[in-house]
């Protein structure tokens, strides 16, 4: 399977639930609000149990009801786009009523070192082992620390991806300070002058408070051993957990304030519709997508073709 298989595969489940409560998607959309009112209340449901929220369901609905002329499925895709795009871009374009065709956003580091936090079992070790692939094929040099020394067996986890990678990964010792890891792995990586340091954390620690504080300390030593790093903070979540994942993104955000949001497992049964309150709510980008457990299963996330896949379109990339 394709990646672009896989996402379409794993967001079924919520493909399903908008045909179904309203299989009207290929009526027009005028059609639809004056004489099927009970659909436009499906719909409502099926992007709420989507996780789309009610702010953004309640902004979708009004698009779509705007855009007379068109078809439900049409009207809908667009209206869900717009709400993946950034608070001015999605307020502007909202204005003029129409998505932007751009939709892609850049995944450029805009510095060298790039921390990479979130809760146990999300996919952290793995995202870095995929971030390292996607960098170090377009050219530029990768290193790994291996931050996580909480977790037995951790740093063997990105020691092997390293090694099937050819990334070098500097190690602590498990159970040692993850502060002196990154701290030893920054001041290496500027010593080298590698393009690119993935530094992994820890996602369970005794209390979250310890893992917050923790977070904020490794951020500060790798500030210390290479002033202005780390320029991004990657925070990842596993879209399945939905709901539950937001509100631990929001806790990271206040401690330690994220750069961009990696959603992975989009292969899985998730629901989708999460990518929208993280946008909305957290108002930070969403950079990549995990789409699979192998190394080349990271994307560029990108609304409108995230959008397609979810209603199952095919269309030629812009
Ligand atoms: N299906 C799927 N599994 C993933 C994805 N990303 C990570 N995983 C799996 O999730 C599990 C936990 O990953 P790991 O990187 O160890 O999580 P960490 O605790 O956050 O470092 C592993 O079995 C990974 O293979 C993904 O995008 N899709
Ligand atoms: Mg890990």
């Amino acid at each position: 399977m394709s990646w672009l298989e896989r996402l379409r595969s794993g967001l079924s489940k919520t493909r399903q639930q908008i045909n179904d409560t309203a299989g009207f998607l290929g009526n027009d959309v005028r059609d639809v609000f004056t004489n099927r009112l009970e659909t436009v209340e499906d719909l409502e449901y099926a992007l709420i149990a989507a996780d789309v929220g009610r702010a953004a369901t309640e902004e979708i609905l009004e698009d779509v009801r705007r855009s007379e002329g068109r078809n439900l499925q049409d009207a809908l895709m667009s209206a869900l786009t717009l709400q993946l795009e950034p608070d001015a871009r999605r307020a502007e374009f909202r204005k003029l009523g129409f998505a932007p065709q751009a939709s892609r956003v850049s995944v450029d580091p805009r510095g060298h070192v790039v921390m990479v936090i979130g809760v146990n079992g999300v996919g952290k070790t793995t995202t870095i082992a995929k971030l390292g692939q996607y960098y170090q094929s377009r050219g530029r040099g990768v290193m790994f620390a291996a931050g996580d020394t909480f977790r037995a067996a951790a740093g063997a986890q990105l020691g092997e991806w390293g090694q099937r990678l050819g990334v070098p990964v500097v190690q602590g010792t498990d159970g040692g300070d993850p502060a002196a890891v990154a701290f030893d792995a920054a001041s290496a990586r500027r010593a080298r002058g590698t393009d690119l340091l993935f530094v992994d954390t820890a996602g369970r620690l005794h209390n979250k408070h310890n893992l917050m504080e923790e977070l904020k300390k490794v951020r500060r030593v790798v500030d210390k051993a290479d002033p202005g790093e780390p320029s991004e903070v990657w925070l990842v979540l596993d879209a399945v957990t939905g709901q539950n994942g937001l509100q631990q993104a929001k806790k990271f955000h206040e401690s330690t304030p994220l750069t961009g949001v990696i959603v992975t497992k989009l292969d899985g049964t998730s629901k989708g519709g999460i990518l929208v309150p993280i946008v909305r709510e957290l108002g930070v980008p969403i950079k990549f997508i995990g789409v699979g457990e192998g190394a080349g299963d990271l994307q560029p996330f990108d609304s409108a073709e995230f959008v397609r896949a979810l209603f199952d379109v095919e269309l030629p990339r812009s």
